[in-house]
């Protein structure tokens, strides 16, 4: 068997069902590129605006100052804080843990601040559809809502390392 060479002129024109097939194609390429920035004004899920630049030591005197505040427990080791609705709240990740406990109210708003203190972490509010990234040297400050009651769990979904899978925190909501 010989490999045969290629014709001259290999390209032919477009037939009916290849031309039906770019015109779907472009116009879905369309639709998603007017989605973009329709969806970036329209959508409700967008991520914050609101970002400070922060040093891990800043934010994490600025943790320690609110945990001390309105701690009402602790839980395996982890404080828990209740703070007032309304105000800014703080939630530090590093490896491997959430730092503190939040014991929120139903149906009131907070400025809940999320940093983390050495590398990368990923906040998943389980069971909720909610994935947030968390970075070094970064504020970012979440407008949060919560509207049910209940136990909710924060788990890591960016993987930092051996104890990754430990790193699992909590939200609850009276
Ligand atoms: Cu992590």
């Amino acid at each position: 068997m010989s490999i045969t060479v290629p014709e001259r002129v290999w390209w032919k024109p477009l037939d009916k069902g290849e031309k039906l097939w770019v015109a779907i194609a472009l116009t879905w390429c369309l639709v998603m590129f007017i989605m973009m920035p329709l969806w970036h004004l329209q959508g409700k899920q967008n991520a914050p605006s609101e970002t400070y630049r922060v040093s891990a030591d800043q934010f994490e005197k600025a943790a320690a100052a609110f945990i001390t505040q309105y701690r009402v427990g602790e839980e395996q080791g982890v404080p828990v804080v209740a703070p007032p609705s309304g105000s800014d709240i703080y939630l530090v990740a590093r490896m491997w843990s959430w730092e503190p406990v939040l014991k929120l109210e139903k149906g009131k708003t907070y400025r809940l601040h999320l940093s983390s203190v050495d590398l990368q972490h990923g906040m998943t509010i389980y069971p909720m559809n909610i994935n947030f990234q968390v970075l070094p040297g970064y504020d970012y400050v979440l407008t949060i809502t919560p509207t049910e009651k209940g136990e909710y769990h924060l788990i890591c979904n960016e993987f930092c390392g051996i104890g990754h899978h430990l790193m699992v925190g909590k939200i609850l909501v009276v």
